[in-house]
């Protein structure tokens, strides 16, 4: 049985964790986006040099940032047990830690988008928690050593007396439970009643957006071919990137894009103003730069918005400026080329992704779409900012690690059948996939098998060049194992190189290839 000098540490981690559930619940009741602890990881994140970021998002994959918040978890218990070992000789050595942590998480609170001062209401009652907590759990403590010492001092009798040992045992285990058991509920009641995405998720579902047509599959995109990438993509489908952790939570009536910047006059625009616009549709193709050769970060969906170009013709764009610092409520941004924004093409303040509004996630109520360019350079999720500048006075999120600065996407595809490692029947085996080339369009896709001769494929029809394309073809295989490769031609003749980059700084080259074996 522990004796009471061996409770001081789990006094150290009952208190700690009672602070930060006391926080989490502030945080979410208050409907504060987000808990200190989740500020400190985004802060994290900020502070990750990019390339570091990429690969740990390339080894987690959507792990990444959950991984974070368990490592963090993880340090900072290893803190709260090593402040309960401290409050036994130095009662100040807790309080010291607990506000070393309050600042950490201040100051990660504060450099968050759009703070005020009733963000730190959370890290304060953390901080409050764990001065109360600790004290409460290590009073019983203090109270049985400082009586063992003193008896020690009188008679010399056994001062670690049985029965006293028990109760302050005792007194310790209630506490602690009632305690941990309190900081469980509030932390639990704080997600059930203060997540203010229900709500929203609630305005989302009842919205009916007039001028938003559900998709209809252009005759001749989809190609009969078993196993090959679905044309348009499922919203629940859609690849999902963003660095925030909690994803913002806005009602459409609170929404407005604000227009600055190098033009003639602001403009705010509301939600409202967006739905009595005028509409348009179009299907296009949304890529990662962090998509490598035969990766899965892309989709395709129906989207409908405004076009951005009327926006900024309203604001009057003034000579000089080269490019829109698009800002998202949760602080990303992005330097998009001007010149993409209003050289006619389908460049928009997206709503709706495939006849839906869009999914929280992927930017609800609003975010930009704009064809031909990677997301990181133009697809702002939850957009709410718009400055006209130039591009030598800013320096966006991901172009400050280090990624180009426009963004064009690469000509690419892909094989999806047969899959990576089938098996097949030797004879006529079929392939297929996709391949792209956003805003160029795709003439021609090609394979060939075992370093064979390159085999026209069969393509997709499709509305317009900001999409991919499906591509199929046959070929004679013998029983055994084989490789695929493909390689696309864009409308302006050029093939696709073989040559192999890394997607950092400006997207990822080489030709895609699948091993399958081919059983007679
Ligand atoms: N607010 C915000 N918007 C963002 C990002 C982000 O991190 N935060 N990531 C961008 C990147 S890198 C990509 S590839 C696309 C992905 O959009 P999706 O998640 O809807 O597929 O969103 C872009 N918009
Ligand atoms: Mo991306």
């Amino acid at each position: 049985m522990e004796r009471p000098r061996d409770l001081w540490p789990p006094a150290g981690l009952v208190a700690g964790w009672a602070g930060l559930l006391t926080s989490y619940a502030a945080a979410m009741l208050m409907t504060i986006r987000e808990s200190p602890v989740v500020a400190i990881a985004e802060l994290v994140i900020r502070l990750t040099p990019g390339p570091v970021a990429e690969r740990a998002i390339r080894f987690l994959g959507t792990f990444d940032k959950p991984f974070l918040v368990l490592v963090i978890l993880l340090l900072v218990s290893w803190l709260f047990w090593g402040t309960g070992r401290l409050a036994r000789t130095r009662w100040w050595a807790p309080v010291l830690v607990y506000s070393l942590l309050a600042a950490l998480a201040a100051t990660a609170v504060l450099l968050q988008r759009s703070a005020g001062s009733i963000d730190l209401v959370p890290v304060a009652v953390g901080y409050v928690t764990w001065v109360v907590c600790l004290s409460l759990l290590t009073e019983p403590l203090r109270r049985a050593e400082r009586l063992t010492a003193a008896a020690a001092e009188v008679d010399g009798t056994d001062p670690l007396a049985q029965g006293a040992d028990r109760a302050t045992r005792r007194t310790f285990l209630l506490r602690a439970g009632l305690i941990a058991g309190v900081g469980v509920v509030l932390g639990v009641a704080g997600r059930v009643l203060g997540s203010g995405r229900r709500h929203v998720e609630e305005t989302r579902r009842l919205l009916k957006l007039d001028g938003v047509t559900e998709p209809t599959l252009p005759t001749g995109a989809r190609l009969p071919v078993e196993g090959i990438s679905s044309w348009m993509t499922p919203n629940d489908d859609f690849y999902l990137i963003h660095t925030a952790i909690v994803v913002p939570t806005i009602e459409p009536v609170d929404w407005s894009l604000r227009i600055h910047g190098m033009v003639d006059r602001e403009v705010v625009v509301t939600y409202q103003d967006l739905l009595d616009s005028e509409t348009t549709e179009a299907w296009i193709t949304l890529n990662c730069v962090s998509n490598p050769v035969g990766g899965t970060l892309i989709g395709n969906a129906w989207w409908s918005g405004v076009r951005i170009a009327d926006l900024l013709e309203r604001a009057g764009v003034q000579d000089g400026a080269d490019c829109v610092l698009q800002t998202s409520e949760d602080g990303w941004n992005c330097s998009t080329p001007l010149a993409a924004l209003t050289d006619g093409r389908d460049a928009m303040l997206a709503v709706a992704m495939n006849g839906k509004p869009l999914p929280i996630d992927h930017g609800f109520p609003v975010r930009t779409i704009v064809p031909g360019l990677y997301g990181y350079v133009s697809g702002t999720k939850w957009v709410v900012d718009y400055e006209v500048t130039r591009f030598e006075d800013v320096d966006a999120y991901w172009t400050q690690r280090g990624w180009g600065e426009m963004g064009p996407v690469k000509m690419s595809s892909r094989v999806d059948v047969p899959a990576s490692g089938a098996e097949v029947a030797a004879g006529e085996v079929r392939f297929g996939g996709v391949a792209w080339s956003q805003h160029t369009g795709i003439s021609a896709v090609e394979f060939s098998v075992d370093g064979g001769p390159w085999l026209p494929a069969e393509l997709g029809r499709v509305p317009s060049d900001d999409t991919w394309v499906q591509w199929t073809g046959t070929a004679e295989v013998e029983p055994g194992d084989h490789l695929v490769r493909v390689r696309a031609t864009d409308a302006d003749g050029l093939v696709q190189t073989a040559v192999e980059r890394d997607v950092l700084p400006d997207g990822a080259t080489g030709l895609d290839a699948r091993d399958f074996t081919a059983s007679a």
